[in-house]
């Protein structure tokens, strides 16, 4: 069951002035760091707020670190902005099943490793009205590295 926004996904040109922007502007402050290397991306975690189910929301700033990665080729056609939405859910595998059966293109045969030591997929935005869509299990040390 999906049970929150986990994060927004944005897309940059400049990961340390895009973060500035949201400290300056916002007061929103980097909650965790990373370069995923697989996805092609190094990103900044920004908390929002906490959830009712024991999870939190972020903003993902999103930096592409190499030419061919996918935020890579979508910046370069669209510019920076929303690049995806992600939901929550403490059971990423039976999501993403129960929605492949209803005829929604998964993207992922298997979860991969997304922030944090989450595990994650995404739903192809052609099947999604337009939207590239994540569905996120966060680690339990998430749940640690918060307290
Ligand atoms: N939102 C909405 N539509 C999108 C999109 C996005 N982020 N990315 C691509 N599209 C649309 C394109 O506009 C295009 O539509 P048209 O044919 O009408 O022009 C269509 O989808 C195909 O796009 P493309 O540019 O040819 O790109 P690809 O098919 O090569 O890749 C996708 C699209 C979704 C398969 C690829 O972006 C992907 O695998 N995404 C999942 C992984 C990812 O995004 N990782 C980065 C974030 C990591 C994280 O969150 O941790
Ligand atoms: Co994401």
């Amino acid at each position: 069951m999906l049970t929150r926004i986990d994060h927004i996904g944005i897309a940059c040109f400049d990961l340390d002035a895009t973060v500035d922007f949201y400290r300056t502007t916002y007061g929103f402050e980097v909650f965790h760091t990373e370069v995923n290397e697989e996805q092609g991306v190094r990103e900044a975690m920004l908390k929002i707020n906490e959830t009712s189910d024991g999870g939190a929301s972020y903003l993902q700033l999103l930096q592409p670190v190499r030419e061919d990665s996918t935020v890579a080729k979508w910046l370069a056609k669209n510019g920076e902005g929303v690049h995806h939405i992600a939901f929550g859910t403490a059971d990423v595998d039976a999501d993403a099943a129960a929605i492949r059966d209803k005829g929604v293109r998964v993207l992922y045969d298997q979860p991969r490793t997304g922030s944090m030591g989450s595990r994650i997929t995404f739903l192809h935005p052609k099947d999604c009205h337009g939207v590239l869509t994540e569905l996120v299990t966060s680690a339990e040390r998430r749940h640690d590295d918060q307290g």
